[in-house]
């Protein structure tokens, strides 16, 4: 009976570390998405970034390359720079969801870096990586205007962590981007309204 004892409190003790360390995530320093092979160039192949991550890690190793990340944003200030993370000469272009050009810059603060500044609403938007002069006009334009003429890796760095992305399917959905805790308990929800 004592061994019963022990295990159960040991489990317990697990579950609460487990939910400290979510809570501490929250607030915590890098989450880090590394592109997983090469992303995409257009609308449709863009990589999806999920919720949590400040920080974009990837490569543009081609020099008329360029890699699309997709993510949800909930509203505030949208900051994005590869000063410091990339050393060759980027550009950074944001698109909404249907690929429209928001916001592009080519070099900041003195370097070849780029950084973007922008005030979004709550929704989905597409961030894009490529070298100096392959701009896009929209999503899924790259290397229609010019070459770019660089490459190499690249560390994008957010002010804040993107949104965790919305279930469709589910009344949370439609409530918007909900906070890791509303999903969670809609989930369980769900799961014990199958159980009934
Ligand atoms: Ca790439
Ligand atoms: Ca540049």
């Amino acid at each position: 009976m004592a061994t019963v004892n022990i295990l159960t409190k040991l489990s317990l003790t697990t579950v609460g570390a487990a939910v400290i360390g979510l809570g501490a995530a929250g607030t915590a320093q890098a989450k880090t998405y590394n592109e997983v092979g090469d992303a995409g160039k257009t609308l449709k192949t863009a990589q999806s970034l999920p919720g949590g991550i400040n920080v974009i890690k990837g490569t543009i190793s081609s020099k008329n390359g360029a890699d699309l990340f997709s993510f949800f944003w909930d509203s505030g200030r949208f900051k994005a720079t590869t000063v410091d993370g990339a050393s060759f000469d980027t550009i950074l272009e944001l698109f909404d969801s249907s690929g429209t050009l928001i916001a592009f810059n080519d070099d900041s603060k003195g370097t070849k870096q780029s950084t973007l500044n922008e005030f979004l609403d709550t929704g989905e938007y597409l961030l894009g990586i490529s070298s100096f002069a392959n701009f896009a006009l929209s999503a899924s334009s790259y290397g229609d205007i010019a070459p770019g003429y660089s490459s190499g890796n690249y560390s994008i760095t957010l002010n804040k962590k993107t949104a965790s992305v919305p279930e469709p399917a589910s009344l949370i959905g439609i409530l918007g981007l909900g906070a890791f805790g509303i999903t969670s308990v809609g989930k369980r929800k769900q799961q014990a309204a199958v159980k009934a």
